[in-house]
């Protein structure tokens, strides 16, 4: 029987004596035994990807052992779970990552040396994992690390896409998207779950019949697909816990079409198949407007249905009472991607479990928290009625009820306000009527959580002002944060030797509040000079690596000023061009010996512009445009480059940040929710030049706007010098650089004109030309900081010992205390 198998494997594993060894000897073993069995490649000839795979595959092992125990320890103890539901993670790369969280990097470099090989390069190897988008995405990458570092009990739920964000290759200045195949050459990140299936349903019709005298409604789905498991082991730092991020896969369900096959059309139902297959192919590429796509609607679905029958039967292994369920669960809401999660719960708590409307409503108050990431309109999810009811009919009632049930409520408190219901409503009525994601998100959450404070108020005050007033409780802000592990330790090796050597411990690595400790030495001569060869060896880095990408020689003296993130208008990658073009103008116009006064400049751009968005695009052409012009003017020479680095991922993130003198996080104020690179670039001493947005206020608060570079209107400035319109005042400095993309001194003069419609006064909606003034004042004023070192690098180290508050621990142990209500619960060695 079965006790009696578990004894002999209990015994067994006592022979093999426990867990496999971390010594250089037995990491050596074990990667030339992943050579020879796993990779069948013999152990006299394999090239350096074989070699990686062969090492992924050995830290894999020593991964699954912690992530088996921890699971068993976090059934043991029955703690409340978090489940970590989103579309969308930007993981990057796993290995140098996975080793250090591991903690046993030094052996595996040790190991590897003595076969001849460099950990570093074998790190090279591994492509991206780049299932999400930007900021939303590589922010839940962040979050899982730190679930796993602080031993919260939690898991994440997403989608595996064959098909992750496209890559970016510039052809003459002009961005084309190519399909990022990442599973091609395999994952050894991953462990396939072949038994671990669920039955995901679609379309069909809602019947009501009779049970035991009572009317209930009853699905009979149309088409049935199944949901195949692929976990990802999440190792937290410095303690054995690791925990899990699940993502599903959708394959052809067992329950074929046995009428197709019946009637001999056997060749059209295979075809069909792999039609089903489609649904988790391909990560969506905008950003912020996914409106009322099918197929996007059907991964939602595929992705919340999958993860909550997985959820509910773990739950039921240990319980038998639903009342328990939000002493047990929480279900958090990355966006409102997820949120046909709140449809689905209670489909499953009223048609299946039969818990009656009402009990189950009351459970299902209990346990979902939201986090919305964004403050453009655009980016509140909506899905037309008749999508959602053809696909999901029992689901469309589903909505109805609660939204009826809620309008009900609404009336007894604020009276028949015909506006403001209509405004509140879950259903938006209209030319097509449709659901708001976000409305209903936020009426059966018991927690709405805003990005930033900035972005909070934001939230209270315009996007959901009606819903604050009438819950006020319910809305919280939880700044945002980014991992010190991958962002420092993993990036910058160099500087991560310094903090620990000058702080006297490694314990910031898991407390990044002791950062505040570099203060301390800020006047100390020998701590600023090496902090001074740690940029100066990043920024050698970046330039070779800038050569390869664009073949464009960089000098090491010039300042680099760097802005990387998704093209966006509200980001204002075009006020930063527009910058460098007056700049390439001043210097055109100086006589040699003013030239000689400048601070040389090397200007790089990095980011993917949605496929669909016109005016991004031609954002990025206007850059190379003006890259090509710049970069081969022999007066300029040394003066002024720009660089637009291709296909910005975690990885190259990772190459760029440490890189930096300077950041640019200019955005018009309202409109970035938080921003975390900004974070990234504090973190690894780089100075920012900003607006007052987003979490960037909080940023001032820890920094002491003394020590950035702070411009532009202020939030509440914003929406009175856009009634200004046409009487705005502009420079003329502005005025002339669009004359001159205008009259085509970049050439392409037709294509640019609908940009620079954009920016033209009375129509500039994100106040480029208002801004620019003090956006040139901020810029001179880092230039005349560059040239004084020792100011510049204190600067710099203080901006790193400011960035303590910005690690997504803090972050995490906010949302776990508050919002999600869990306790850590630490596997023991
Ligand atoms: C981003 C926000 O733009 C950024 O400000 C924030 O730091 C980040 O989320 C993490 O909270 N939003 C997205 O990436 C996004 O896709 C659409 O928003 C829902």
């Amino acid at each position: 029987g079965f006790g009696e198998r578990k004894a002999k494997a209990e015994r067994m594993f006592s022979l093999m004596d426990g867990f496999l060894k971390n010594d250089p000897f037995s990491l050596q073993k074990d990667i030339l035994h992943h050579v020879e069995y796993t990779m069948a490649r013999s152990r006299f000839s394999f090239d350096d990807y074989e070699a990686y795979q062969a090492l992924a595959h050995s830290v894999r092992d020593r991964l699954i052992e912690r992530w088996h125990d921890t699971h068993i320890y976090f059934k043991k103890t029955k703690s409340k779970r978090l489940y970590f539901l989103s579309l969308e993670f930007l993981m990057g790369r796993s290995l140098s990552n996975s080793v250090i969280n591991l903690g046993i990097q030094d052996q595996y470099a040790e190991a590897l040396n003595q076969l001849g090989f460099e950990f570093e390069v074998l790190a090279e190897q591994e492509g991206d994992a780049s299932l999400g988008n930007g900021g939303l995405a590589r922010f839940s990458a962040c979050q899982m690390d730190s679930l796993a570092t602080l031993d919260y009990p939690a898991w994440g739920y997403g989608l595996r896409y064959e098909y992750g964000l496209f890559r970016q290759i510039i052809v003459d200045g002009f961005q084309h998207e190519q399909p990022d195949y990442w599973l091609n050459f395999g994952n050894p990140w991953e462990i396939e779950r072949i038994h671990v299936t669920y039955e995901v349903k679609f379309n069909g019709t809602v019947e009501e019949v009779d049970m035991n005298g009572e009317k209930v409604k009853v699905w009979i789905p149309g088409e049935t697909v199944e949901a195949v498991a692929y976990d990802n082991p999440i190792p937290g730092y410095g303690t054995k816990n690791t925990i899990n991020l699940r993502l599903w896969a959708a394959k052809p369900s067992n329950q074929f079409d046995l009428e197709a096959y019946n009637t001999g059309d056997y060749i059209n139902s295979i075809v069909n198949r792999q039609n089903t297959e489609a649904i988790s192919n391909v990560l969506y590429p905008d950003d912020r407007s996914h409106q009322g796509k099918e197929m996007r609607l059907k991964q939602q679905y595929f992705f919340v249905s999958a993860s909550l029958q997985d959820i509910i039967r773990r739950f039921k292994e240990a319980h038998n009472n639903f009342d328990e369920l939000p002493e047990q669960v929480a279900l958090h809401l990355n966006d409102t991607h997820p949120s046909l999660s709140i449809a689905e719960i209670m489909r499953i708590l009223v048609d299946e479990e039969h818990l009656g409307w009402s009990k189950a409503w009351n459970i299902v108050n209990k346990i979902f928290s939201f986090t919305t990431h964004t403050v453009v309109a655009e980016g509140l999810e909506k899905i037309p009625v008749d999508l959602l009811g053809s696909l999901l009919p029992r689901h469309l009632q589903i909505l109805y009820e609660i939204n009826s049930n809620f309008m009900e409520e609404l009336k007894k408190k604020i009276g028949l306000d015909y506006n403001r219901l209509s405004r509140m409503s879950i259903i938006e009525e209209g030319a097509v009527k449709s659901i708001r994601m976000a409305n209903l998100s936020i009426v059966c959450s018991h927690t709405v959580n805003g990005v930033s404070k900035v972005h909070s108020n934001t939230l209270k005050t315009k996007t959901f002002k009606d819903f604050y007033e009438l819950w006020p409780e319910k809305f919280q802000y939880t700044t945002n944060g980014v991992t010190q592990r991958r962002w420092i330790v993993v990036s910058n090796p160099s500087l991560c030797a310094l903090l620990s050597k000058w702080l006297g411990t490694e314990a910031w690595i898991r407390n990044a509040d002791l950062l505040t400790g570099l203060r301390d030495h800020v006047d100390n001569t020998s701590f600023r000079h090496e902090w001074k060869m740690v940029k100066r060896l990043n920024k050698m880095r970046l330039a070779e690596y800038i050569e390869t990408m664009s073949g464009v020689k960089v000098s090491l003296d010039a300042m680099f000023d760097v802005q990387v993130k998704r093209i966006h208008e509200y980001k204002r990658q075009l006020l930063n061009i527009f910058g460098i073009i007056h700049r390439y103008d001043c210097l055109k116009n100086m006589d040699k010996n003013d030239r000689r006064k400048v601070v040389p400049r090397v200007c790089i751009i990095g980011g993917k512009a949605a496929p669909g968005y016109e005016i991004a695009k031609k954002i990025i052409k206007l850059c190379h445009a003006v890259a090509e012009k710049v970069n081969n003017d022999a007066d300029i020479g040394d003066l002024l480059k720009l660089v637009f680095i291709p296909d910005y991922n975690v990885s190259v993130a990772e190459l760029v940040i440490p890189g930096a003198d300077l950041s640019q996080h200019i955005s018009t104020a309202g409109h970035e929710a938080s921003g975390t690179g900004s974070m990234k670039f504090l973190m690894n001493g780089c100075l920012l030049l900003a607006t007052a947005d987003g979490s960037t206020v909080e940023i001032i608060e820890e920094l002491g706007s003394d020590n950035l570079f702070l411009f532009g209107a202020k939030v509440e400035e914003v929406a009175e010098l856009r009634e200004k319109g046409g009487a705005l005042k502009v420079p003329l400095q502005f005025a002339r650089v669009l004359r001159m993309v205008r009259d085509g001194y970049f050439g392409d003069k037709d294509y640019f004109q609908s940009l620079c419609d954009t920016v033209e006064v009375g129509n500039d909606f994100y106040l480029l030309g208002s801004d620019f003034g003090s956006y040139l004042e901020a810029q001179a004023a880092a230039d005349k900081a560059f040239v004084e070192p020792d100011k510049w690098i204190k600067m710099s180290i203080l901006s790193a010992a400011a960035s303590g508050r910005f690690s997504s621990d803090r972050t995490i142990r906010e949302y776990a205390e508050r919002t999600w209500k869990i306790d850590p619960c630490q596997c023991p060695f």
